[in-house]
């Protein structure tokens, strides 16, 4: 261990500029990389516990903030501010640029319908609520261009951490001058609270008063702020809230939320030792999930920085033909650095994820519907919940091509899944019901036409 910590001194000393921004991010790494070499990454099995009753309230059970009586309660509106965490980009949907720039819903991108939406919130309330984008230096270049271009003058930014990614062999630096950016990644969302402190953005809003931070994945269509928590914390004290939602089969890879020694811990896969992964994937064992819709009161940031730590996540990649290592953490995981933290349960209106291509098809469908006065997106219930969709991976690569194959909503009704083999598209008015697949013979392209519907069933198509 101290050989490696030696040449990542090194490394350092070669790549590290003297300027402050590159000494800070060295610094951040060298603690990741040493909870990296000393700390036991799995939980030990017997010693968790399900969070106690007096960590959890259900938003549905708080008192309304009543929107006719805001100007008495000024100090919970005007101590807000709002922050995207949009620093990923939308490879998992065939797009190298920043995921927030992808165009999701009647030609707007999720950029668009975060900061449409947080300006019409804005005005119902009468508020001017910072915005703030946290951007990686994967998408601060485009995403500035955009709101630019977009006229978004209001919205503000931060970056933040750049680390370097690990051989995976020899657990050091990739130090290749000819890698580039690929040489560095981001260190995780967890990764916030060092760099709202690095940027100069926690004194910022601390000085405006501001003092409560909504923060969330900016895929997350369905994070508006709530200003019921807001008013929860302030009133209650309370420094940390997570919101969580019940698990469902499709959010098996998600965080939970258990307690260790009374004190509450986000767990993740990367904490869970193999043998029982069945257990924490299990919607049985664990009911609820971290929406990653996370409120921190900002000065109990201040008083807790620089040591706001959490669990290290070690995500393997492939990166030019070479296996690879990230360290990370996330922002769910330093909820053991509060002390007084709370899990609100929370409507799975709350979180509407894009995380792939199937997600992306279900917004597009009959079971959404996007409110221009609002830019909130409502989810049709008597639609159902949303299929399990899985699309051929070599026909439908990105949001371009399922686009082209899908140039109208599916409708969808009370439909549990969705499979297409092979190259389709799909005509005007298809509604589909219960578990359908649609497959065709490998090689061919055929068309669904308009008005098919298709219930419980498997579609093989052939040609006559
Ligand atoms: N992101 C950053 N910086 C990073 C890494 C990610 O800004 O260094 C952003 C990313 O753009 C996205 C968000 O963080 O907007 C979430 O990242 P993503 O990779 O989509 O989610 P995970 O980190 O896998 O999972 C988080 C929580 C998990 C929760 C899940 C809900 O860690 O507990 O269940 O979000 O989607």
């Amino acid at each position: 261990n101290q050989e490696l910590k030696t040449k990542l001194n090194e490394f350092f000393e070669r790549h590290a500029h003297q300027d402050l921004t590159s000494q800070q991010n060295a610094e951040i790494f060298k603690n990741l990389y040493s909870q990296f070499l000393n700390d036991q990454h799995h939980i030990d099995w017997s010693s968790w516990k399900f969070i106690n009753e007096e960590h959890q309230v259900t938003l549905r059970e708080l008192p309304l903030f009543d929107k006719a009586r805001y100007e008495i309660r000024k100090d919970v509106v005007n101590k807000l501010a709002v922050i995207k965490l949009n620093g990923g980009l939308g490879t998992t949907m065939g797009c190298t640029k920043a995921k927030s720039l992808i165009e999701v819903r009647d030609g707007y991108t999720f950029m668009d319908l975060a900061v449409l939406e947080h300006e019409k919130m804005c005005q119902l309330y009468g508020v001017d609520v910072p915005l703030y984008l946290m951007n990686s230096f994967y998408t601060d270049d485009d995403t500035k261009s955009y709101l630019s271009l977009k006229g978004y003058d209001k919205v503000r930014t931060f970056v933040q951490s750049k680390c370097p990614r690990l051989d995976a062999q020899t657990k050091l630096p990739v130090d290749d001058e000819s890698w580039g950016d690929d040489a560095w990644c981001p260190p995780g969302h967890g990764n916030i609270f060092q760099s709202l402190q690095n940027t100069g953005v926690l004194d910022q809003l601390l000085s405006q008063g501001r003092e409560i931070i909504f923060v969330s994945n900016i895929d997350n269509t369905g994070a508006n702020a709530d200003f019921q928590i807001v008013k929860l914390m302030l009133d209650n004290h309370v420094d940390y809230v997570m919101e969580c939602t019940p698990k469902t089969h499709v959010d098996v890879k998600g965080g939970t939320l258990i307690e260790i020694n009374n004190q509450m811990m986000h767990l993740e896969m990367p904490q869970v030792p193999p043998e029982h992964l069945p257990d924490f994937c299990s919607t049985k064992t664990f009911k609820i999930f971290n929406t990653n819709n996370i409120w921190v009161n900002l000065k109990a940031v201040k008083n807790r920085l620089p040591d706001i730590k959490s669990e290290i996540i070690v995500n393997k990649k492939k990166v030019r033909g070479r296996e690879v290592l990230q360290l990370e953490f996330s922002i769910g995981g330093c909820i053991k650095n509060f002390a007084n933290a709370l899990c609100v349960h929370v409507e799975r209106s709350r979180f509407r994820p894009v995380k792939n291509l199937g997600d992306f098809l279900s917004l597009r469908s009959s079971l959404c519907d996007l409110d221009t006065d609002t830019f909130q997106i409502h989810h049709n219930d008597t639609m159902g919940v949303p299929p399990v969709i899985s699309m051929d991976s070599s026909v439908y690569t990105s949001v371009e091509e399922v686009n082209m194959k899908f140039p109208y909503p599916l409708i969808f009704k009370n439909c549990q899944e969705f499979n297409v083999i092979g190259d389709v598209t799909f005509g005007k008015n298809v509604q589909l019901t219960g578990k359908v697949t649609v497959e065709v013979e490998t090689q061919q392209k055929y068309v669904v036409p308009d008005g098919t519907v298709l219930n419980n069933q498997h579609l093989i198509l052939k040609r006559s």
